[in-house]
């Protein structure tokens, strides 16, 4: 069975690594978001395709969730010395590696879906991994800072100011003019089931649909589309999703969450037990619903959700 997952960083590599465990790796293609992708000292950084490759790979930081396990971060440290930032980005020595050689490609003219491929080539991650697109995204976030409205890369309204301020819009700059990467359109075509693992709805799930082609060819796959809810309680599990989705005009609830993809997209959502009392509110939305336990504490529980996402699609084939 041809399985598609829309990815983000964490929530959608967690999730990854259960259904690894529940499905053949080789059955799986996932798209990644590259929206959340920046330049820094001269270097590309993709941080969710990086988080779901070091995830299946076995390379990252597990109590962070990003980033390189076993890090050092003397090049940081060396370039603060010089006074070259930002302070605020934390880069790790094993991690700017992947970063060079990715740029180096780049510069030598291959497109970031083989950047990535080669990447993989090191880690295995087991499921093939393409960026959403090879095209520059950028999601910026527009802010009132001291009265006056700016528009802010999305990892420094994330990482330095810790979405503490109020985000009035989310922009995926770049998305209108980008097309799929080689191989996004395809899988989706070719796939049996699309799942959206519980990623931010806004800045990862949301910006690989911005991107043109992608929505479209999901809703007219004719297979099931099946998601997981990332709000549980009426938060997020982590992070601080809740702040973009107030920008988009969408509460922090399981049912909301699923009413804003909406049943042309979405056939079937997943909540939390602890939301069961929204399964009734988002059947009346035309989308198939089932409480189950969503907290992905171990590869497991993971596991457990992919097998109960995998279920509700044939559910609704
Ligand atoms: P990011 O790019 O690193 O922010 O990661 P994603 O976009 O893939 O996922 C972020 C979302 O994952 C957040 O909104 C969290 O609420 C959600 N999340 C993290 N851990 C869990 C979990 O154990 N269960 C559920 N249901 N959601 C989770
Ligand atoms: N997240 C942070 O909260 N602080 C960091 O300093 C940070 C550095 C970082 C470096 C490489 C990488 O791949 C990811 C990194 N992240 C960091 C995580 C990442 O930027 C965010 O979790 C997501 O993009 C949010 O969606
Ligand atoms: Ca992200």
């Amino acid at each position: 069975m041809r399985i598609v997952v829309l990815a983000g960083g964490i929530g959608g590599a967690r999730f990854l690594r259960g259904l690894k465990r529940a499905v053949p790796e080789a059955d799986v293609t996932v798209i990644g978001n590259t929206g959340d992708d920046i330049h820094l000292f001269g270097l590309k950084v993709c941080p969710d395709l990086d988080t779901v490759m070091y995830t299946l790979g076995g390379g990252i930081n597990e109590e962070q969730g990003w980033g390189r396990s076993d890090e050092t971060f003397h090049l940081k440290e060396e370039l603060a010395a010089y006074g070259v930032g930002p302070e605020w980005f934390g880069l790790g020595d094993r991690d700017f590696a992947t970063h060079i050689v990715r740029t180096q490609m780049l510069g030598a003219g291959y497109p970031l879906s083989a950047v990535t491929e080669a990447l993989c080539d090191r880690w295995q991650p087991g499921v093939k991994l393409i960026p959403m697109t090879d095209d520059r995204v950028e999601t910026h976030v527009a802010v009132e800072v001291d009265g006056e409205r700016k528009a802010v890369h999305f990892q420094e309204y994330w990482v330095r100011l810790r979405a503490s301020v109020p985000a009035q819009a989310v922009v995926p700059v770049g998305a209108e003019q980008a097309k799929p990467a080689p191989g996004v359109l395809e899988a989706i075509a070719q796939a049996d089931v699309i799942l959206f693992p519980p990623s931010n709805p806004v800045v990862s799930i949301g910006t690989i649909l911005a991107v043109p082609g992608i929505r479209e060819a999901i809703a007219d796959a004719g297979v099931p589309v099946i998601g997981l809810s990332p709000i549980v309680g009426d938060a997020p599990v982590r992070g601080m999703a809740d702040k973009v989705l107030a920008a988009v005009g969408v509460e922090s609830t399981a049912a909301a969450v699923a009413e804003h993809y909406g049943s042309g997209l979405l056939d079937g959502w997943l909540v939390d037990t602890v939301d069961a009392a929204a399964v009734e509110r988002v059947e009346a939305d035309g989308i198939r619903c089932r409480a189950v336990p969503l907290m992905m504490t171990d590869v497991d529980a993971s596991a457990q959700m992919a097998r109960e996402a995998l279920a509700l699609a044939e559910e609704v084939r």
